[in-house]
C-alpha cells in the first residue's frame, strides 16, 4: 500500500467517525428529546378548577354490597373537573384498575393505581383527552366504575 492511498484511507475513516458523531449528537440533542416530549396540553386542562372525588366506601370488599366506588358513573369535562381522586374510606385495601390494561393518557401516561390503595390513602390521575372506560378493583372484581371524559361543554 502506498503512502498516498493509506492517507486517503485515513481521511475516509476520519470522515466516517465525524459523520457518525454528528449523527449521534443530533439524535441525542434534537431528535430524542422531541420524540420523548409530552404533548402540549392547555393549562386549564392540566390544572382544572375542580377535582372529581370518588370514594371507595366502607364495606366495598363485601360482594353483597351494591355500592363501592361512589359515584359509580361520572361524566367529566376537560378543563373543569378532569383531575380525579379516588379516596379509600374502607378498612380494606383496594385498587383502581382499568378493564383495558393498556389504557393510557397521552400526557399522564398509563392509568391505574400502581399497587393497592391502603385504607386512608388515595390515587389521583389527570385526564387530558376524551375517553370512556370502565375500571374495577383487582382483588374485588365486583367493584366497578365508569368514567366518561369529554371536552368542556362551556
Ligand atoms: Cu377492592
Amino acid at each position: 500500500m502506498s503512502a498516498t492511498s493509506s492517507h486517503a484511507y485515513g481521511v475516509g475513516v476520519l470522515a466516517i467517525i465525524i459523520g457518525a458523531s454528528v449523527g449521534i449528537v443530533y439524535y441525542t440533542s434534537f431528535y430524542l428529546p422531541e420524540s420523548l416530549a409530552k404533548p402540549k396540553v392547555d393549562e386549564e386542562v392540566l390544572h382544572p378548577i375542580k377535582s372529581t372525588i370518588i370514594e371507595m366506601i366502607p364495606g366495598s370488599s363485601n360482594q353483597q354490597q351494591q355500592d363501592n366506588f361512589e359515584p359509580k358513573l361520572i361524566n367529566i369535562q376537560l378543563g373543569i373537573d378532569n383531575h380525579v381522586v379516588w379516596n379509600n374510606k374502607d378498612i380494606t385495601a383496594h385498587t383502581v384498575t382499568p378493564d383495558d390494561a393498556a389504557l393510557k393518557d397521552p400526557y399522564s401516561g398509563p392509568f391505574g393505581s400502581p399497587g393497592v390503595i391502603k385504607p386512608g390513602e388515595s390515587y389521583e390521575f389527570t385526564f387530558t383527552k376524551p375517553v370512556n372506560f370502565s375500571y374495577h378493583c383487582s382483588p374485588h372484581p365486583w367493584m366497578t366504575g365508569t368514567l366518561k371524559i369529554g371536552e368542556s361543554r362551556i
